[in-house]
């Protein structure tokens, strides 16, 4: 049978991770960039490029812009949680009755904005702790094994082209929890990521304010416990200390971004979380607090703060 072909708008990290990928497992794939100007430079570089393990190889995967007319089946949306709602809202017509969209982005907030805006989709949320990053434009390098969890929000079963990402080498797992995946990694990622832009260090630093971690961990559960994701709290801790040890040599996503003078995530992280701890009436003054510092941080660097 014919495979269906995979739409991956977003030519960055991990969209370029996972076209190269499906691409090399022979399945068809075509990338979506934003403009003339984007296709012709990618055009210009005759494909996109996967390092892994040492290996540079480059895959001619057809691309097209936002604006091409051929309907869309399935779409992996690989971009920034704060440019997922536009990019879909621009494809939206594109999409076929009954397309799939699968949603890459971290944190929480973008999906629900997407799903909202395209009801005639299925949409498939999928929480990612692959590393990836750009060396040149359209050029990506595999930094980091992980896994990929994917779920469905109205709970139905798991699409038939899993399949195609085994064949692919993509690690992935179905689960009926997708969101207490997501609220799990939400919380690692405020336990994390904000202390070490404020602390300006690698994750390991972090074990010498031990005591911080703790006492916004031990908020980080309530929170979770209170917004109705239980599960998702479960030796919360222990986990962050044990990220903290096992990544201790890496600076933080959003360390990065922020070092590299790039926008952040903040408002589907930590902005999130606290708007989610009032709509639900939970006490988060640490990471509320927390929130203010990272964005006058931000704002004295001259990044968005939202
Ligand atoms: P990235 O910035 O490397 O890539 C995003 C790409 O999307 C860019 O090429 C950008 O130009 C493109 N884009 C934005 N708007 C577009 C539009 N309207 N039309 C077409 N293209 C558009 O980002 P990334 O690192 O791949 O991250 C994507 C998501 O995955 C983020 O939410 C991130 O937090 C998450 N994530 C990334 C990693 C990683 O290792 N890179 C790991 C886990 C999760
Ligand atoms: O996902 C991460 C990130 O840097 O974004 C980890 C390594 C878990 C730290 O929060």
């Amino acid at each position: 049978m014919k495979s269906t072909l995979w739409h991956i708008l977003g030519a960055g990290s991990l969209g370029g991770l996972w076209a190269a990928r499906l691409a090399r497992a022979g399945l068809p794939v075509r990338l979506i960039l934003r403009h003339e100007e984007r296709l012709k430079a990618y055009n210009a570089k005759g494909g996109l490029t996967l390092s892994e393990q040492g290996q540079r190889q480059t895959f001619p995967i057809p691309a097209q812009t936002l604006d091409d007319p051929q309907p869309i089946v399935r779409l992996l949306v690989a971009c920034k949680a704060y440019d997922a709602e536009r990019a879909v809202a621009r494809i939206a017509p594109r999409l076929a009755p009954g397309a799939e969209v699968l949603l890459l982005q971290n944190g929480l907030g973008s999906q629900e904005a997407v799903a909202a805006l395209v009801s005639q989709a299925r949409c498939i949320f999928v929480s990612s702790t692959e590393g990836a990053f750009r060396d040149e434009d359209f050029s990506v390098v595999f930094a980091g094994q992980g896994a990929n969890w994917l779920g469905d929000a109205q709970q139905r079963p798991a699409p038939v082209w899993l399949d195609e990402l085994a064949a692919a080498g993509i690690a992935h797992q179905w689960t009926p929890n997708i969101l207490d995946r997501l609220w799990r990694k939400l919380a690692l990622n405020c336990a994390i990521n904000p202390l070490t832009v404020l602390h300006d260090c690698r994750n390991g630093e972090l074990q010498a304010h031990a005591g911080d971690v703790g006492a916004l961990c031990d908020e980080l559960v309530a929170v979770l416990k209170c917004c109705g994701h239980a599960q998702a709290a479960a030796g919360l801790h222990e986990e962050v200390n044990r990220v903290i040890a096992a990544t201790a040599a890496n600076y933080s996503s959003m360390y990065q971004d922020v070092s590299e003078g790039r926008r952040t995530e903040i408002s589907y992280l930590l902005g999130y979380l606290c708007i989610a701890a009032e709509r639900h009436g939970c006490q988060a003054p640490l990471l509320n607090r927390l929130r203010e510092r990272l964005i006058k941080h931000l704002k004295v660097k001259g990044l968005p703060s939202d």
